[in-house]
């Protein structure tokens, strides 16, 4: 799993409103609506705003990532929810967390990013809800999905719940990945729900064939400029981007979906809500 670096949140805080007005021009959705729509919840669901949210830094493994809890903080309030940083870290900043009545705890080390909701018990991994979230907004930027084909870069945890949550829109899937088995172990899970997944093993032909993708490797240039055509629609939720950067200009008005935390992390929020 690619490790955030400092450079990859330091402008969240700062850009978040910007961020959400090109995403509401890319999707016609805002954060919180891409959110809603991939935890499933209804149009009518009402944030309860006494909630209280700790976001707790982890110094284990490789330690803290300048900037990271402040990101993921401040995406959660800009969201409507309150949210602090404990002064702990750790087991402490969990004993804080419980001390000053939260609700909702999000942390991180190196191999996991969760939210508990350690009143109700539900609990979603970050890999997980950036999968939905970005289909989420890929659904809204396609106008809808059903019959459409898509291809996935990438058969780690993203790719795989982007994966199904394509089946559920009623996509036609296949999957790449440089470790071959891991596409298979990809498709022959889907298979085990009842779902079809394409395995892909040429990655020239397969970006060839396709016009829609979801980019959740962490391979970087691996989709070019002669890749991309004018209906092209890519979610890129992998770190760093694997566009080339001409590509990447030439799509980013309003058919690139690429973020380092904000589509992860308020889906999140909302799943554990
Ligand atoms: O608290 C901190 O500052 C650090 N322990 C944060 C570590 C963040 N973790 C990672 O970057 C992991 N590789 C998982 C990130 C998942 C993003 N999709």
């Amino acid at each position: 799993m690619t490790r955030l670096k400092e450079n990859d949140v330091d402008q969240i805080a700062a850009t978040i409103a910007d961020y959400d007005e090109n995403l509401l021009r890319m999707t016609g959705c805002s954060l919180k609506e891409i959110a809603r729509l991939a935890s499933g919840k209804g149009a009518d669901y009402l944030v309860d705003r006494s909630l209280q949210v700790a976001v707790i830094p982890m110094t284990c493994g490789q330690g803290i990532i300048g900037g990271f809890v402040e990101s993921v903080a401040s995406i959660i309030t800009y969201l409507g929810v309150k949210a602090f940083i404990t002064e702990s870290s750790d087991a402490g900043g969990v004993a804080e967390a419980v001390q000053r009545g939260s609700d909702i705890l999000f942390m991180a080390d190196d191999d996991r990013f969760v939210a508990i909701n350690i009143k109700t018990g539900k609990v979603s991994d970050n890999g997980e809800a950036t999968g939905k979230g970005y289909v989420a907004g890929l659904e809204r930027m396609c106008h809808g999905l059903a019959g459409k084909k898509v291809l996935i870069l990438g058969a780690g945890p993203v790719g795989s719940s982007a994966a199904l949550a394509l089946v559920r829109f009623g996509a036609e899937v296949t999957i790449f990945d440089t470790i071959l088995t891991a596409s298979e172990r990809l498709s022959s899970t889907m298979e085990k729900l009842g779902c079809i997944v394409q395995v892909e093993t040429d990655l020239e032909n397969s970006l060839a064939r396709h016009e829609i993708l979801v980019d959740a490797c962490p391979a970087e240039n691996i989709i070019q400029l002669r890749h991309i055509t004018k209906d092209t629609r890519i979610a890129a939720p992998g770190i760093p981007l694997g566009v080339q950067d001409l590509g990447a200009e030439q799509l980013a008005a309003e058919r690139l979906l690429h973020d380092p935390l904000q589509i992860g992390v308020a889906t999140m929020l909302w799943e554990v809500l």
